[in-house]
């Protein structure tokens, strides 16, 4: 007999043993609007926003944003913007349902101007993932030759992208007297704060609002955000479990580890939700978390996303469980923990260990191939960088070039095996054009990626230490395939 669940639609459909909201969120009405409504924003944000909710209320509930696709939203919204968080730790998996999330609009620029010029609306936050901004990582200005940022600067009226809409609904709240707005980055960006602040202005600047852009750097919080939580993709996997927990069929479903750190700059314009219930930490200066997360977990995650995935390991656990890889994450992680200055209330030999055990988590289907996404925007902060200051500080760079050799070595596209797979990554086409052009050699695949402009820094393409011991690694990856490479280095450690 075939039985069909009702839909996550209320709270008192609810039969299964997944925790309840502990507020009526038709109480409270929405403050927030959030750009991007990916699993990450449903595995933290709108997690602290719920409990932030349930200890002190407030008209703080989230108008979420779906810049480009619909089922998402539309799956959402069905659900009254209900959905499932399941926690899976080594000991155990458990769920409970989040009701911060008002609703969404589905790709939809004019309603997304509109609900951001609502005169209840203080914050904005987004997660549009590092390609999402539009902004020069470097510079900080917005990039003319993203095709979005390029439409929106011609017709500024009819914006569709991040900092089109931005500016636009600056623009018009400003017309009205509205309170001043906090606008929040929660991507893996150093600095996100501060890059945003400029993109924005900058923007406001380039369509020729000088004035507005004054008033915008005088009157808008851009506080940094810096957050961390392993979150895979759902799969059928994550429904059958949100099934279970609830007893309704919910699509929206995402699943996450239990950690869960949110560290944020204490500078809100018109006030803010007490995410303190949830465990968010307000500090004067993000950058060092920040810096701490994208060299000392990030950084490693990119590793076992090039060098894992190449010799075999689907899943991040699959790595940990790999002798030769878990001894390149230790390698790894240690050097990068090495190059960072202590930071007052975090041990971080404590911090090394808790985040091996989350990466080796059993419970947690994190896929190589995910992560390994979108390399040329992710590379720079998480590896280039603490490789220069390792080249500067006469430390071990091999970490490093070894992450450098085998996200080129990914870029070909094929594992040893012959199976091929798809580059998603923005600047896909020019990686794949030089790595065609260059031939078979390493030294020359190798580069020929150097030479892509604003990808990897010239102090590193033009230290010979450094070119050496990629084309190095990037050979025996060729010639003798990806897991003996991956076994070389490692028995160096042995
Ligand atoms: C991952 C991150 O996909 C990726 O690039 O490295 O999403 C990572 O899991 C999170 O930053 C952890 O907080």
């Amino acid at each position: 007999m075939i039985v069909t669940l009702p839909h996550l639609k209320n709270i008192s459909d609810m039969t299964g043993p997944s925790r309840a909201p502990d507020y009526n969120p038709d109480n409270h009405k929405a403050g927030i609007v959030h750009l991007g409504i990916g699993a990450f924003h449903r595995a933290h944000q709108a997690v602290m926003t719920d409990d932030a909710l349930a200890r002190n209320g407030g008209d703080w509930r989230i108008i979420a944003v779906s810049l480009r696709s619909r089922e998402l939203a539309e799956r959402l919204n069905a659900q009254n913007g209900l959905y499932t968080l399941i926690e899976r730790g080594p000991s155990g998996t458990s769920a409970r349902v989040i009701a911060a999330i008002k609703n969404v609009i589905a790709a939809d620029a004019a309603a997304t101007l509109k609900t951001l010029c609502d005169p209840a609306i203080r914050i904005v936050t987004l997660t549009v993932t590092e390609k999402g901004y539009g902004i020069d990582h470097e510079s900080h200005m917005p990039d003319e030759s993203n095709p979005i940022v390029a439409a929106d600067l011609k017709s500024p009226h009819t914006p569709s992208g991040v900092l089109g809409l931005l500016v636009e609904a600056l623009k018009r709240r400003r017309t009205k007297d509205c309170q001043p707005l906090t606008i929040m980055s929660c991507d893996n960006l150093p600095d996100n704060g501060a890059l945003l602040r400029d993109g924005v202005v900058g923007f406001s600047r380039m369509s020729g609002a000088d004035e507005l852009a004054d008033w915008i750097k005088d009157n808008i919080a851009f506080p940094s955000s810096m957050v961390d939580r392993i979150t895979p993709a759902s799969t059928t996997e994550t429904f059958a479990e949100a099934q279970k927990q609830t007893g309704c069929d919910d699509q929206a479903a995402v699943e996450a580890e239990p950690f869960l750190q949110w560290v944020i700059e204490d500078n809100f314009a018109s006030g803010r939700p007490a995410w303190e219930a949830g465990g968010a930490k307000f500090v004067r200066d993000v950058m060092p978390y920040e810096r701490m997360k994208l060299t000392v977990v990030n950084g490693p995650q990119s590793m076992m996303a090039y060098a894992g995935f190449l010799a075999g390991c689907d899943y991040v656990r699959d790595a940990m469980a790999d002798m030769d890889l878990s001894i390149l994450v230790h390698r790894h992680l240690n050097t990068a923990a090495g190059l960072l200055s202590p930071l007052s209330g975090v041990d971080m030999d404590q911090y090394v260990s808790a985040l091996l055990e989350r990466f080796a988590n059993p419970a947690i289907a994190h896929a190589t191939y995910q992560i390994a996404m979108d390399g040329s925007q992710k590379l720079p902060q998480r590896i280039f960088q603490p490789a220069i200051k390792s080249l500067e500080t006469k430390g071990d760079i091999r970490p490093f070039s070894l992450v450098t050799a085998m996200w080129i070595r990914f870029c070909m596209r094929r594992r040893d095996d012959g199976s091929v797979y798809e580059l998603q990554d923005p600047r896909a086409d020019e990686i794949i054009a030089a790595i065609d052009s260059a031939g078979q050699n390493a030294s020359d695949i190798a580069r020929a990626i150097h030479k892509l402009p604003q990808l990897i820094p010239t102090r590193l393409g033009s230290d010979p230490a450094w070119i050496e011991a990629v084309e190095n690694a990037l050979s025996n990856a060729l010639n003798e395939g990806c897991r003996a490479a991956v076994q070389k280095e490692a028995a160096r450690r042995r």
